[in-house]
């Protein structure tokens, strides 16, 4: 039987100005699931992109001069060249401002508009506003200071009030709180999925979904004046990246619902309340689940303009490479957490896990292989209890990382494989291969092949994690593309004996501490 179809999404990112660590730890924590999947077998679309309507790029493009376009076109530039930087392996990349999205935005909304039900209606909005957040907020949210009002998010709102187009929100509460409840996955990690559940059952409010103040926008069908609330048109590029509203697509066939909407946690409430109750509205299927990850800080701080402590993602590539950058995120912050970047964190963990971990044994035991196998993968003898008890912990490893991935918790599935990694420096150290040079060639060959192959089955995994050392890992056991699946990876015993293997090579460098 063939493996379901995968469909996995980032949010799209404002294009206000350059993407910060935050934008390149969801890009890459999402890379990191749909590369997983494509290993387990699984036919896997992915798409990331930018969200470039709305009062805030009018409001950063006025103050720089130029228009919102050019601002999108800027911004929007970098984070696509951040994706190829960090070695995300997105299938499409979007912008809002794409003719194809505009028309899937007004289908959707005339569908919301025209189902028997007539969710849309006009009326005049009056309340509170945050350009910062695109939100709306209610009175009794907002915190007041020096006479000002603040979402709380900190930024502040305006009181707006404006003839606007409402989508009839209130009318979902009870589809909603059933979809959470027969869908007990729809929302991780599991606090999050408490504190919608109770927002909801506190009562839904009609949202204002259109804006007649600016002009920067996707145009409300038939109704001159109005452009889409960014939101409406921000949730719609989840389907548009699938070719809606052709339904005929083979992408939409294929990938619709989306398996997996990952997302900041300070966006939860736009993807497991109104995204749904627009689908269920423009009587479309509604995604399967979404998982909201923490944010990250830098020394233990807020990053902010103001405090200079803002890490641009590019000069981290450029420094440490892009694997040790994804290795680092991926295993530091236990995914759904808030997590921490520090220079020193970073550091540790790298040479850690990378290089003396993983690197050592590969080194290790490739260039004993080279110099006393001829440089040909070697015959291996009979299996002693510690080649077996070797194995089967790697098999379970493995297994384990796949069960941990289809939960998204990906520090615990890289835990699990690095465990094993070093269970197997220890049964090389153990085994003393160079010893066994003299007293025991036949058993020396078998140990050098054991620790060759559990390298082989782990650095399978790794090639979500860290695609480029992961895969030049694979390269120097000789390891054919088409056999680096995970279904091999539980296989063991796969390296054939007698085939030649490249000279080896470091594949990790250590990180050298900077004098501070
Ligand atoms: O919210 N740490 O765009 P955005 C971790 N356009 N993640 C962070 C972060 C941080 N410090 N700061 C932001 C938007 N993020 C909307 C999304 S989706 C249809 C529309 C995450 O550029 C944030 O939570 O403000 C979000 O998931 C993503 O980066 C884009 O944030």
């Amino acid at each position: 039987m063939t493996p379901k179809p995968f469909y996995v999404t980032t949010a799209i990112a404002y294009p206000n100005g350059a993407p910060h660590i935050g934008h390149a730890y969801e890009m890459i924590a999402t890379d990191a699931i749909a590369r997983f999947q494509r290993l387990a077998g699984r036919e896997t679309y992915f798409l990331t992109g930018t969200d470039e309507h709305g009062i805030k790029m009018v409001q950063t493009a006025t103050a720089a001069g130029i228009t919102p376009r050019e601002l999108a076109d800027r911004n929007a530039a970098e984070f696509q060249r951040l994706a190829g930087v960090l070695n995300v392996s997105n299938d499409d990349f979007i912008r809002t401002t794409e003719p194809r999205h505009h028309q899937a935005s007004q289908e959707i909304w005339r569908r919301m508009a025209g189902n028997n039900n007539g969710d849309i209606f006009q009326s005049t909005y009056k309340g509170w506003y945050s350009v910062r957040d695109e939100a709306y907020f209610d009175e009794d949210e907002l915190t007041e200071r020096d006479g000002k009002r603040f979402a709380p998010s900190g930024a502040e709102v305006n009181w707006v009030e404006e003839p606007t187009y409402f989508f009839r929100l209130s009318a979902y509460q009870d589809r909603l709180l059933e979809l959470y409840e027969t869908n007990p996955d729809f929302i991780a990690p599991r606090e999050r999925r408490n504190e919608i559940i109770s927002f909801v059952k506190s009562g839904l409010q009609d949202l204002s979904i259109s804006r007649t103040t600016f002009d920067w926008g996707i145009p409300v069908p038939d109704a001159p004046g109005h452009v889409m609330y960014v939101w409406v048109d921000a949730l719609t590029n989840y389907i548009t990246g699938l070719g809606f509203p052709d339904e005929q697509n083979e992408l939409w066939q294929k990938f619709w619902p989306a398996d997996l909407h990952v997302i900041g946690k300070d966006i939860i409430r736009f993807h497991t309340v109104y995204w749904p109750a627009f689908l269920m509205s423009a009587g479309l299927p509604v995604q399967h689940r979404v998982f909201a990850h923490g944010f990250l800080t830098v020394d233990g701080q807020k990053m902010s303009k103001s405090l200079g402590n803002v890490i641009d993602p590019f000069d981290l590539v450029e420094e440490f490479g892009a694997d040790a950058v994804r290795y680092f995120f991926l295993r530091e912050v236990s995914f759904g957490q808030d997590g921490d970047y520090s220079r020193e964190k970073l550091t540790n963990r790298v040479n850690a896990d990378l290089a003396n971990n993983l690197g050592n044994l590969a080194q290790r035991s490739l260039s004993m292989i080279n110099k006393n196998c001829d440089g040909k993968v070697p015959q291996f003898g009979h299996a002693t209890p510690a080649d077996e008890q070797l194995e089967q912990e790697v098999g379970e490893a493995i297994q384990a990382a796949q069960s941990l991935m289809d939960q998204q918790l990906i520090h615990d599935a890289i835990g699990a494989i690095i465990g094993a990694l070093s269970s197997a420096n220890n049964y090389f150290a153990a085994q003393e291969p160079w010893a066994l040079k003299k007293s025991d060639p036949e058993r020396m060959a078998t140990v050098l092949y054991r620790t060759a192959d559990t390298v082989r089955r782990l650095a399978i995994p790794m090639l979500a994690f860290v695609p480029a050392a992961a895969a030049k890992l694979l390269d120097q056991l000789a390891v054919p593309e088409e056999d680096r699946l995970l279904a091999l990876a539980l296989v063991r015993d796969r390296l054939v004996p007698g085939t030649e293997l490249p000279a080896p090579q470091g594949v990790f460098a250590r990180i050298e501490r900077k004098a501070e």
